[in-house]
């Protein structure tokens, strides 16, 4: 299970970090209070504020981080069953995980749906209107074309529901950068068996880790989730394929045996 907290590694700010957080930074978006730029009833009342808004986190942006990649190795090795994300930033595909294997449970900007005649578009069509920040519109009816993106008010995609048999089946749950703090998606998280071990990877204690008490083999991982997954990855012996992974994915030269902050800090020297 993922949230926003995954990508903020990537440099896209999350909702609730105190501060850096879009909570907290949405005066310029003139909006009454801050749930109302994903309020499908405030969308249809004012559409520009999520715009201005998906303008910022419009996928393309933003590349995948060693949190994406660390999934993607899951998979490559035949051990993701499948990844649950709340994120909308579209990095999880970015970084190769295949569909099948994906729950996009609030949504996606891939594809959109007339507000107004219900036509699909692909998410690619509204990528101009959005960069030029306007508010894309239905060629056919002329209504107002919104991301498939799920709003407060809004029903979740058929596809959440896989968790009903996901969940009973995983023998590990792994939730990395989330608050846990929205409903459905946050309730899967005591939707595995009680014998299953459940890895938290977050800045602070979240959701059924805090409030109810936790599971005897709850294992807590607080911190920096960047720096929770390179020790999850050191403790599987696999922190070397998976630096090759992301060089390899992302074109850069590979540096074996070390950590993230020395690779960063030999690519600085390499540009220098
Ligand atoms: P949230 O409520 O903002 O919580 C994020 C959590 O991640 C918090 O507990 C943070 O402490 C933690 N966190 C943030 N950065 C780090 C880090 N570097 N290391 C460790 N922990 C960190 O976000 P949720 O995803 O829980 O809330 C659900 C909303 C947020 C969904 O509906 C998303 O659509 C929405 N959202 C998505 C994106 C995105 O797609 N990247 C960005 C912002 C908001």
């Amino acid at each position: 299970m993922a949230g926003a907290g995954i990508s903020t590694p990537s440099g896209i700010p999350d909702f609730r970090s105190p501060g850096s957080g879009l909570y907290d930074n949405l005066q310029q978006y003139d909006i009454p209070y801050p749930e109302a730029i994903f309020e499908i009833n405030y969308f249809h009342h004012n559409p520009k504020p999520f715009f201005a808004l998906a303008k910022e986190l419009y996928p393309g942006n933003y590349k995948p981080n060693y949190t994406h990649y660390f999934i993607r190795l899951l998979h490559d090795k035949g051990l993701l069953h499948r990844i649950y994300t709340q994120n909308i930033d579209g990095l999880e595909r970015l970084a190769g995980i295949p569909s099948t294997k994906l729950v996009e449970a609030h949504g996606t900007f891939a594809t959109a749906t007339c507000t107004v005649c219900q036509t699909s578009y692909p998410g690619e069509d509204l990528r101009a209107d959005i960069l030029e920040s306007k508010v894309p519109k239905c060629p056919t009816c002329k209504g107002v074309i919104k991301p498939d993106v799920v709003f407060f008010g809004e029903e979740l995609p058929q596809c959440f529901f896989l968790y009903l048999t996901d969940f009973p089946l995983a023998d590990l749950l792994v939730v990395m950068g989330t608050s846990l703090e929205v409903e459905p998606f946050a309730s899967l998280a005591g939707a595995v068996r009680n014998s299953v071990p459940r890895v938290l990877i977050n800045r602070d204690l979240v959701g059924p880790f805090v409030y109810r008490a936790p599971r005897h083999n709850d294992v807590l991982e607080l911190g920096d989730v960047v720096s929770g997954v390179e020790r999850f990855a050191d403790k599987l012996g696999w922190k070397e394929e998976l630096n090759k992974l992301i060089a390899v994915e992302t074109g850069k030269e590979w540096f074996p045996h070390c950590t993230v902050v020395e690779r960063l800090n030999q690519t600085k020297q390499q540009v220098n």
